[in-house]
């Protein structure tokens, strides 16, 4: 008996009915099944974002044939991804991840060049589902993933939409007169103190535009390291500003200026302006399309650069977590409708310390991020904390300190030009004060890319990028 007579007692005839229409069925499941991620990943000018994104797409695409490759990201471990192919761009530029894996992959990897604005990468992945239910529905399913990679001084700009010039203008100045803003502020703030009254209002409003300009660039400065800048565009414009460079050529000014035909008039028109171009159609047209949000927090480099600039890497934190605070009603939903239901800050870098001080790590960074309270426009187990390097630099070794072994990093300090065994800064377990810094605590060295060791890897070797996948998306594949 053939397999098609087997299949029931009616005949011949109806058995490729039968097929037919399961075959039809399984189709529609698996068309029903099939589902769209778009993960969003963000973090200040040289928080790892573009190393990221190549790193994680490499590794996706990899471990296909090598599940190990990322052990804790659920669909691979399992064994259940089937086939990943990269699909052209649809809604904005490429992200260009030929040229980024070049340079990572080279021997030696290089660190790729800083890009400025947004961009995507649109994956699609086919999958086995897990449960018994979806399997019988459909044998295998596609996730098509998009990841959109931009600049996070965008992502503080939100705030913005809710607050007059008025209200800007009066928090921004406060903040800019508290140390260590104070004095790089200085300039600006002499000349909003005592405005040219006799200048024409436009070159007004240009000198005090660029002072407070550089200012915000000051803030960004390598030692400074201050987080929270505000408008975003005027340091990383975007192509909009191309075609018109006054939409960031405002500043904020005392209240007494106002009256129209002021210069005070001006810069609230302009910041109006700035608001409706730039920033509404940002949060329109892409953030509120957005299903989980990744963001990269270079903690270290904060601790580094002193208590002042880890204070404020907080205060950005809590800007950009302030659109959760309220639930249903959040600024976010009510204005546009996004519907974010994950977001995963993680410190970047993670090997530039010893995996014993990973859990200092993350809980200063939930430490950071939660005491200004609770976020109910998150799901239950909506917001998550982690940390990660994209591309390893170092291994774990030993040392001996006074006849104890130590835990140390192996790897090549930029200038030195040679490996070495080196012991790196320490985290601290508890929430810091200023005391903490008084010692020079916190140094870690930097290390150069490794040579290409592990061809199978092609130079892209990752800590926890797996475990971040699966807190942003690893429910999706069901
Ligand atoms: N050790 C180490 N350094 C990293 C890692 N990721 C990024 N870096 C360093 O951080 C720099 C910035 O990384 P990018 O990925 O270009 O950062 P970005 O956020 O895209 O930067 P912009 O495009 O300039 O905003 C790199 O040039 C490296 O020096 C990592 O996983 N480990
Ligand atoms: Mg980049």
């Amino acid at each position: 008996m053939d397999r098609e007579t087997a299949v029931d007692g009616f005949g011949r005839w109806t058995a490729p009915v039968l097929a037919d229409a399961g075959r039809r069925l399984r189709r529609a499941g698996e068309a029903a099944l099939s589902q769209t991620v778009r993960l969003a990943v963000t973090g200040l000018a040289r928080s790892g974002k573009t190393v990221l994104t190549t790193a994680l797409v490499q590794n996706l695409l990899l471990s296909r044939e090598r599940p190990t490759l990322m052990p804790f990201f659920s669909p691979a471990h399992e064994r259940r991804l089937m086939a990943i192919r990269r699909l052209p761009p649809r809604r904005r530029p490429s992200f260009p991840f030929d040229d980024m894996l070049q340079c990572l992959a080279a021997d030696p990897p290089v660190w790729p060049p800083s890009t400025t604005s947004i961009n995507e990468l649109r994956l699609s992945i086919d999958y086995r589902p897990r449960g018994l239910g979806a399997r019988l529905l459909a044998r295998q399913t596609t996730l098509t993933l998009v990841i959109v990679d931009y600049p996070g001084e965008w992502l503080l700009d939100l705030p913005l939409l809710e607050k007059s010039y008025e209200e800007w203008s009066a928090e921004t100045l406060g903040l800019a007169r508290i140390t260590p803003r104070a004095e790089l502020a200085a300039p600006f703030l002499a000349a909003v103190d005592a405005p040219h009254p006799n200048a024409p209002i436009d070159a007004e409003a240009e000198r005090l535009a660029a002072l407070y300009t550089d200012y915000l660039r000051a803030c960004r400065g390598r030692n400074v390291n201050l987080s929270f800048v505000q408008p975003g565009r005027f340091l990383l414009p975007g192509r909009e500003t191309e075609s018109d460079p006054q939409l960031t050529r405002f500043a904020p000014l005392l209240p007494h200026a106002a009256g129209s035909g002021s210069l005070h008039a001006l810069m609230a028109e302009r910041y109006e302006r700035y608001k409706r171009v730039l920033v509404e159609p940002f949060f329109r047209d892409h953030f509120s399309r957005f299903d989980r949000q990744l963001v990269l927090v270079d903690l270290l480099s904060v601790l580094e650069s002193g208590y002042e600039a880890f204070r404020d890497a907080e205060r950005a934190m809590n800007a950009i977590l302030s659109v959760y605070r309220y639930g249903r009603g959040g600024m976010l939903r009510r204005l546009f409708g996004a519907h974010i239901d994950k977001v995963l800050f993680a410190a970047t870098k993670a090997d530039h310390i010893t995996p014993n001080q990973y859990n200092n790590l993350r809980a200063l960074l939930e430490a950071m991020a939660m005491r200004e309270g609770r976020f109910p426009g998150l799901g239950e187990g909506g917001l998550g904390f982690g940390l990660l390097a994209s591309l390893k630099c170092t291994e774990p070794a030993m040392l001996r300190f006074q006849g104890r072994p130590v835990e140390a990093l192996r790897g090549i300090p930029v200038g030195s030009g040679e490996e070495q065994v080196l012991y790196p800064g320490e985290i601290p377990a508890h929430y810091p004060t200023p005391a903490d810094w008084r010692e020079g605590r916190f140094r870690f060295v930097d290390f150069l890319p490794p040579p290409a060791r592990d061809p199978v890897h092609k130079g892209v070797r990752a800590i926890y990028l797996d475990k971040a996948l699966e807190f942003l998306v690893g429910d999706r594949f069901r």
